[in-house]
């Protein structure tokens, strides 16, 4: 009986273990990032279209981005930069003035720097 019960045991906190390790590796974020319309959710959320970026979404009204992405794979300067390479500014990072100019004209936010 005590066997099975420390063998009980030992599978719980293993199950237990792999879960917390999945929980870990998975994060989420959100943060500001500066844009119009829906033309800009697009391009936002397809510059966070990569491996290991499980989810994005970008809101129009509020500005704010929430990606669920693999913290083992990516930093969270990481995520700002992808964005800023699409033409966007971000709280943390401003986009390259060449990218931002080829938006397309109603997509020309007004820049927060
Ligand atoms: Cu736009």
């Amino acid at each position: 009986m005590k066997y099975i019960v420390s063998l009980a045991t030992i599978i719980l906190s293993a199950s237990l273990w792999s879960a917390c390790s999945e929980a870990h590796a998975e994060k989420t974020v959100s943060f500001k990032v500066y844009g119009n319309c829906g033309m800009c959710e697009k391009t936002i959320e397809g510059s966070l279209d990569q491996e290991g970026i499980y989810s994005a979404s970008w809101d129009k009204d509020t500005k704010m981005v929430e990606i669920a992405f693999d913290s083992s794979r990516y930093r969270m300067e990481d995520l700002h930069h992808l964005i800023a390479g699409s033409g966007y500014d971000t709280d943390l990072e401003k986009a390259p003035d060449a990218a931002y100019e080829s938006l397309h004209e109603c997509c020309q936010y007004e820049r927060p720097l």
